[in-house]
């Protein structure tokens, strides 16, 4: 099935439905990510810390299991990121995410290899610098998202980036972040003036996604208070799922413990949650949309299901009411 939502991205990136998976460390692996753009969607693989030889492992995973476009996010903080674009760049991968900030100084090596490169951007001003420097699009995240967060939630960031780009002359698709995982949330963001959507959450709790059981039942279990944000105070905000770490953290946050030495307590903590099942003692990153997934299903079942609702809120939407058919 193919949508004529979010046409806009979906001839630029030639996908059937407007919906990109977000590029998770750890989980956002050639499993997840092949099921993403088989089914469709675009998948992206999470680089996170990871080095190079493993990004390259998981491009030809991927490519073996897909010709459909996928993407690899780059995570801008970890000492792999400038190999990891040289393998983007060498690989010719159809689409770069990149993460945690700018990625203006590799655009233009990026653009020359014909890669497609698509910032993560929590600020209009970003937005708009990134657009000028050559960006393919942009996707806006909000604070509502897991992992690592900007200060704007979804609902004001999206159409202020829209509005931003357009006001600077440069109307790049925009993709909106956090907060977004049904088909509600998808014809919203498409009221606020983006193209599509990305997910992030929704899709770890798949089966196809390589996440420990026990993660997946901790963002099924979870309700609408469940995720807090930590680490305001070293300067990464962190949203995850409260648990007996994240109050021991701040704990020691609110006893002014130096932000070096708490950096280094929440080392290998996602991991251990994503991969061991260690949801009490790791980092259960997840975004507030927790409250909202209930189940584990299907890559292709999910992204039908969204699509769908979707277009049926926005007939309706468009309808006489009820009474006056009758
Ligand atoms: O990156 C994410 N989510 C993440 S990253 C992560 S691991 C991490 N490790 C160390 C430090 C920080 C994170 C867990 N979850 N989402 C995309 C995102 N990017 N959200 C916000 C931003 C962002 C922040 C600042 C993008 C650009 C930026 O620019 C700063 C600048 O240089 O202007």
């Amino acid at each position: 099935m193919k949508t004529r939502l979010g046409r806009r991205l979906t001839e630029l990136f030639e996908l059937d439905y407007p919906v990109f998976q977000g590029g998770m460390a750890w989980v956002g692996t050639s499993e997840l990510v092949s099921a993403v753009s088989a089914a469709g969607g675009l998948g992206i693989i999470g680089s996170g810390n990871a080095p190079a030889a493993w990004v390259a492992g998981q491009i030809e995973l991927v490519r073996a299991r897909t010709d459909r476009p996928f993407g690899v996010n780059v995570l801008l903080v970890s000492p792999h990121a400038p190999s990891i674009i040289d393998l983007v760049c060498r690989e010719r991968v159809p689409v770069v995410t990149t993460g945690a900030g700018n990625p203006g100084p590799h655009m233009k090596r990026l653009k020359d290899a014909g890669v497609k490169v698509v910032p993560v951007v929590s600020s209009v001003g970003l937005a708009v610098r990134l657009a000028r420097a050559g960006a393919d699009a942009v996707i806006a995240e909000g604070a509502e998202s897991g992992g690592h967060i900007g200060e704007t939630a979804t609902l004001p960031l999206v159409p202020e980036v829209v509005d931003g780009l357009r006001a600077d002359g440069h109307d790049v698709p925009v993709v909106a972040a956090g907060g977004i995982a049904d088909g509600r949330g998808l014809a919203a963001a498409l009221c606020l003036g983006a193209d599509g959507v990305q997910m992030g959450t929704r899709f770890v709790c798949t089966p196809e996604c390589i996440a420990h059981p026990a993660y997946k039942q901790a963002i099924v279990n979870a309700g609408d208070r469940a995720t807090e944000v930590t680490g305001r105070a070293t300067g990464h905000p962190v949203r995850a799922i409260r648990n007996q770490f994240t109050r021991e953290w701040e704990r020691l946050e609110a006893a002014g413990t130096p932000a070096a030495e708490l950096e280094a307590l929440g080392a290998g903590r996602f991991r251990a949650a994503a991969l061991d099942g260690e949801v009490a003692r790791g980092t259960v990153i997840a975004g507030q949309v927790s409250g909202l997934v209930r189940s584990v299903e299907p890559v292709p079942v999910i992204l039908e299901s969204i699509v769908k609702e979707a277009e049926a809120i926005l007939r309706r939407l468009c309808e006489e009411p009820r009474s006056e058919r009758a």
